[in-house]
């Protein structure tokens, strides 16, 4: 006996190499996890309870990989200056940039970040994401980093999603700190990072390894910080130059390594050996109007797996739409829909080191996003809308929002 059945829908299951297609099928539940899945004429036995997708299609909950989206105010107003031709570089010498966002985050209480994270989270959520990870990187001292990811927590215990924490103290270089970046990298190794991993508030550990953040000796004693923790590590590498950061990521077993534009082949090759996802974050590419694109070829012959995030931040991609990801992977980057689809379901799992989800396959979470479509492709073609009719998290229904479908 299944505690619940999903019928009358079709299926994209993750499994094998493209989508797993199954039309006409059925998932069954029990105890939150999936006990069975295929095509319903097979249906093994009854079920408690029956949910009529009429003619849906069901995916694994959507996963966002990469986000950044506890932080306090906005940067709209820079996003103003810069049209009206003010640099980025002019914008953060008079004090903008980050570390406004830094600013504004220190001076926010965690309740009145809670608050401002909640409507984010919700849009994300009300397009299928079931599984979320949340970055520090705007405290940028102890207390903060600390806060940001108290909210991060409290985000998972509140809302129906899974939330996975991320530290990233090594974002950039704190006022307290200027003109002492490799005083600070100590900091966050010696002090930040410890306390964070004892607390039990982070789940893995990031850094902004660049010209214009840290460099590749300090990112390598923040993740042997993380490996002294037992923390899994992840990295923003290469995204303004090939700093060889995909290479230091490949070093430390890395879950990932996200944006790439600039990795060279060597760096895309040593990921691929040690088994490291290639995390694309075109929302960056397209908000800051970077040209250089990661290089897709060489990164499909080195076998690598691609996920695709939003990473939502309030700098380079105030991006609130998973699905809208899935539009510019395919027309930015030109992957295909089984690759956009896989980035956000079964490899997205594996850039956060999960193996109980991102695919419809026996034993694992029963993570649903359900979608009113004729077929998976919509999900990458349509810019804007929500075709979303329904989530399930751990074999429940919930259904704090439920967009109208496209059908
Ligand atoms: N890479 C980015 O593009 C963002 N952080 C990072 O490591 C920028 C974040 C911001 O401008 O607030
Ligand atoms: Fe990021």
């Amino acid at each position: 006996m299944f505690d619940r059945v999903w019928l009358n829908a079709h299926l994209a299951t993750m499994q094998g190499e493209g989508l797993g297609l199954v039309e006409d099928g059925a998932v069954a539940a029990r105890g939150g996890r999936i006990a069975w899945v295929g095509p319903r004429a097979a249906l093994p036995g009854p079920a408690a309870e029956t949910v009529d997708c009429a003619g849906a299609w069901i995916l694994p909950g959507l996963i966002d990989c990469h986000t950044h989206l506890v932080f306090g105010g906005d940067r709209a107003a820079e996003f103003e200056q810069r049209l009206e031709g003010a640099s980025y570089e002019e914008i953060a010498r008079a004090g903008g940039g980050i570390l406004s966002t830094v600013r504004a985050t220190r001076a926010a209480s965690e309740d009145a970040l809670l608050a401002a994270a909640r409507p984010r989270l919700a849009a994300l959520m009300a397009e299928g994401v079931t599984t979320v990870e949340i970055k520090s990187g705007y405290g940028l001292d102890l207390e903060t980093e600390l806060r940001q990811l108290r909210v991060a927590r409290r985000l998972g215990e509140t809302a129906a999603v899974s939330v996975r924490t991320t530290l990233l103290a090594a974002h950039a270089v704190p006022p307290e700190f200027a003109g002492r970046r490799a005083d600070y990298a100590r900091h966050v190794a010696e002090v930040i990072l410890p306390a964070a991993a004892g607390a039990g508030l982070a789940d893995a550990v990031d850094a902004f390894c660049e010209r214009i953040a840290f460099t590749l000796e300090e990112t390598a004693l923040v993740f042997e910080a993380a490996r002294a923790a037992g923390l899994p590590v992840k990295l923003h590498a290469d995204q303004l130059c090939d700093f060889g950061g995909a290479a230091l990521a490949a070093r430390y077993g890395a879950l990932s390594a996200d944006h790439l534009e600039y990795a060279s082949t060597a760096g895309i090759a040593a990921m691929a050996r040690a088994g490291s996802v290639a995390v694309l974050l075109p929302g960056a590419c397209y908000f800051i109007r970077e040209e250089r694109r990661p290089d897709i070829a060489a990164m499909r012959a080195a076998g690598l797996r691609l996920a695709l995030a939003s990473d939502l931040n309030p700098g380079s991609s105030p991006a609130l739409s998973l699905l809208l990801m899935l539009n510019l992977g395919c027309t930015l980057f030109r992957l295909t829909v089984a690759e956009a689809l896989r980035g956000v379901t079964v490899v997205a799992a594996a850039a956060l080191g999960l193996a109980d989800r991102g695919r419809l396959a026996p034993g694992l979470r029963c993570d649903l996003a359900l979608y009113r479509i004729a077929r998976p492709a919509e999900l990458c073609y349509w810019i804007g809308g929500n075709p979303c009719i329904g989530r399930v998290v751990g074999g429940h229904v919930v259904e704090e929002q439920r967009g109208e479908g496209l059908r």
